[in-house]
């Protein structure tokens, strides 16, 4: 056996000390100090030493003990059987070397059947059931004591107090899963934001702290969940003789078992159910972290044993880690279309929930503060499902002596205007409006986009560069451009200046709703430009109009009146307005006098299928304009429908429910009756 070098007896102790921290924190404190992900990393490490000097292995490696000691506060409770861990295989390859192991130990050439399922990400529990009477509930602890938290388990709903069915063991222990799913945990953290708490990391952090209440009240509260995964001391007539058979009976005594739970035959088939559960493991409403495999029959588990602390006959085979570590380079504050500052946090790149993430949000200034984020400081993200990526934590061990705390700039930016942050508002903006750079870019990119002005190809990185050049300054420059300014500009050749040249003339006819919606006056989206226009006609008086008299307009709140009354009362605004029209932006104001500008006003029309001679969004828009809504499924409460080649299942409907229908023909009859 080879004597173990000095540097490497070194790292090796490191890795004991570090480790042995990590378990004090995760299974003493509930409180852990570095990502799964980190943590397996640190214990390969350490079993790779270990293996190859084994005379090397100290007494405290976290392999001779794994996990920690019960907390005092709540009185204990030994494990009969002791409650095992589950090694973890982190490949395919990894799989199939268990599976091979198994074989030979077995000395079994044909197919094995293995029981598949999710594994949850929660906390541990026994639940000991005498002559169908729950006893007691136990956290796992160090796997042979455990606390005592069966005050707090009898509040879980899905966990039986009495079993049910027939044949019910004298005692029966059952293991399981106890777990928050995904929306509990949203609607938890959120609720501790707004009374500006302490927040859970994730929803395992925070099933274990809601376990780990000393009044069950507060238990009671969390919506926690059990879901049953094998049995630990049993009495009784008669034992399945496989897996399956037992959790089946389980099912039958009233426990939840796993939805997904599926047996299967052969590795291959293993590897299967691994792929199909991690393409819907976004979709789940529960956290999980991998798959388990267990033998499924009970004669080969029981010929297979353990080795330390873990089965021989069942393995986890993990996902990629949805939380990593990684240090925080600095953080941007970006200025969006209302002035609203975003800081965005700017990380060391790091690949966590199957992307590489070199950003993440930190939404406000309190986010910053409840985090106590430094620069440099280490930190984890979590990146689970398709949400942005968010720091969790910070890694406060890992701080290095110079992190410099994150100062919320007094100044924007980008234009060196104020910040302010009204009361009782998260955000912080910056009060330069059209005079700031970024505002002026966002405001742009909004007035040109589809629902907007509808201006082909001016995309956004089109609008930054044409800022930037100093080719335009606001909205109404846009109509002033021609093709020799802008051929100078990077990438844009003769044909496709000509070819914005010539949207940007199109747009010059547009409606009343868009042209407000365009002009991004803060929460005022399409509809409620949409109801703006239909309400009041033109422009003029919508920007004379008072608060109360906008108050009065159906779907127009206090906040919407008011932000509406400042737009037009700010004389850039104004200004801007005047010059869009002089460029000869124009639409067709309603004429509210007359009875018949409004012919469909309280009518709902549903278009469906093909069109041929106007776009689905110019006929909407000309309904719109009638006064009708236009929605996009049929019920008894639609007027009209307008269907055209392909329509489907809302024709048959409009149909069946005896709602008139016309084709496009008869629609642009319609239209060209109404203009008369
Ligand atoms: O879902 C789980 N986290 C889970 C953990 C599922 C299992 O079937 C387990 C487990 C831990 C140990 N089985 C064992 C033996």
């Amino acid at each position: 056996m080879a004597s173990i070098p000095e540097s490497i007896f070194e790292e090796y102790k490191q890795l004991v000390a570090e480790l042995n921290q990590h378990n004090h924190r995760y299974y003493v404190l509930d409180d852990p100090s570095v990502p799964d992900s980190e943590y397996d990393r640190q214990m390969r490490a350490l079993q790779e030493i270990e293996r190859v000097y084994v005379d090397a292995v100290a007494e405290d490696s976290p392999t001779q003990r794994v996990g920690g000691a019960a907390l005092q506060s709540f009185s204990q409770i030994t494990h009969v059987l002791p409650m095992l861990s589950l090694d973890n295989a982190f490949s395919d390859a990894e799989l199939e070397d268990f599976e091979r192991k198994v074989k030979d130990r077995l000395n079994q050439t044909i197919e094995i059947d293995y029981v598949c399922e999710p594994k949850l990400d929660g906390a541990a529990v026994s639940v000991l059931y005498r002559d169908g009477l729950l006893v007691y509930g136990a956290t796992r602890g160090d796997g042979s004591v455990g606390e005592d938290i069966t005050a707090n388990v009898r509040t879980i709903k899905n966990v039986p107090l009495k079993l049910q069915g027939d044949n019910i063991p004298e005692i029966l222990e059952v293991r399981g899963e106890i777990y928050l799913p995904k929306a509990g945990f949203d609607a938890l953290n959120e609720a501790a934001r707004a009374a500006g708490g302490k927040t859970f990391v994730n929803p395992r952090n925070a099933a274990a702290g809601s376990l780990r209440q000393l009044d069950s009240k507060v238990t009671a509260s969390r919506p926690l969940e059990m879901c049953a995964y094998s049995v630990g001391q049993y009495q009784a007539e008669s034992t399945p003789s496989t897996h399956q058979g037992m959790l089946e009976a389980l099912g039958g005594w009233g426990f939840k078992l796993n939805e997904h739970m599926e047996t299967v035959t052969g590795i291959d088939a293993c590897a299967d159910y691994y792929k199909r559960l991690a393409q819907r493991r976004n979709k789940l409403p529960y956290d999980i972290d991998g798959i388990v495999y267990k033998v499924n029959q009970l004669a080969l588990q029981e010929r297979l044993g353990f080795v330390a602390k873990a089965p021989r006959w069942a393995i986890a085979r993990k996902f990629p880690a949805q939380e990593e570590m990684t240090q925080l380079l600095g953080v941007e504050f970006q200025v969006g279309r209302t002035g609203a500052i975003t800081p965005v946090a700017r990380l060391q790149p790091v690949f966590v929930g199957g992307v590489t993430v070199s950003n993440a949000t930190l939404h406000n200034r309190d986010e910053i503060e409840r985090l106590g984020v430094r620069v440099g400081d280490f930190v984890i993200i979590r990146r689970a499902g398709d949400v942005i990526p968010q720091i969790s934590k910070v890694v406060l061990e890992k701080r290095p002596p110079n992190a410099e705390p994150i100062l919320f700039p007094e100044r924007c930016p980008v234009c060196q205007s104020s910040v302010q942050r009204n009361e009782g508002e998260a955000v912080a903006r910056c009060s330069g409006g059209l005079f700031c750079g970024a505002q002026i870019k966002e405001a742009i990119k909004h007035f040109a986009s589809r629902k907007a002005m509808d201006i082909d190809g001016l995309g956004d990185k089109l609008v930054e560069l044409m800022v930037d050049e100093t080719i335009i300054f606001s909205v109404a420059d846009l109509y002033d451009l021609d093709e020799k300014r802008l051929v100078g500009l990077e990438r844009m050749a003769e044909k496709s200046a000509a070819n914005l040249v010539a949207a940007i003339t199109v747009s010059k006819q547009t409606t009343l709703a868009k042209f407000l919606y365009a002009l991004g006056i803060r929460e005022v989206g399409e509809a409620t430009a949409q109801t703006l226009a239909n309400n009041f006609g033109a422009i003029e008086p919508i920007a004379q109009a008072s608060a109360e008299e906008l108050l009065e307009i159906d779907d127009i709140g206090p906040v919407v009146a008011r932000h509406i009354v400042n737009f037009f009362r700010n004389p850039d605004n104004l200004s801007i307005i005047e010059a869009l029209r002089n460029a000869g932006v124009r639409w067709a104001d309603i004429d509210l006098s007359s009875q018949d500008s409004q012919p469909l006003k309280g009518q709902t029309w549903v278009l469906t299928g093909g069109m041929q001679i106007m776009s689905r969004a110019e006929a909407k828009d000309a309904l719109q304009a009638l006064g009708a809504k236009v929605a996009s499924s049929v019920s008894a409460k639609t007027n009209q429908v307008v269907a055209g080649p392909g329509a489907g299942s809302k024709l048959t409907k409009a149909e069946s429910l005896g709602i008139p229908v016309m084709d496009e023909a008869q629609f642009m009859d319609f239209l060209s009756a109404q203009r008369q």
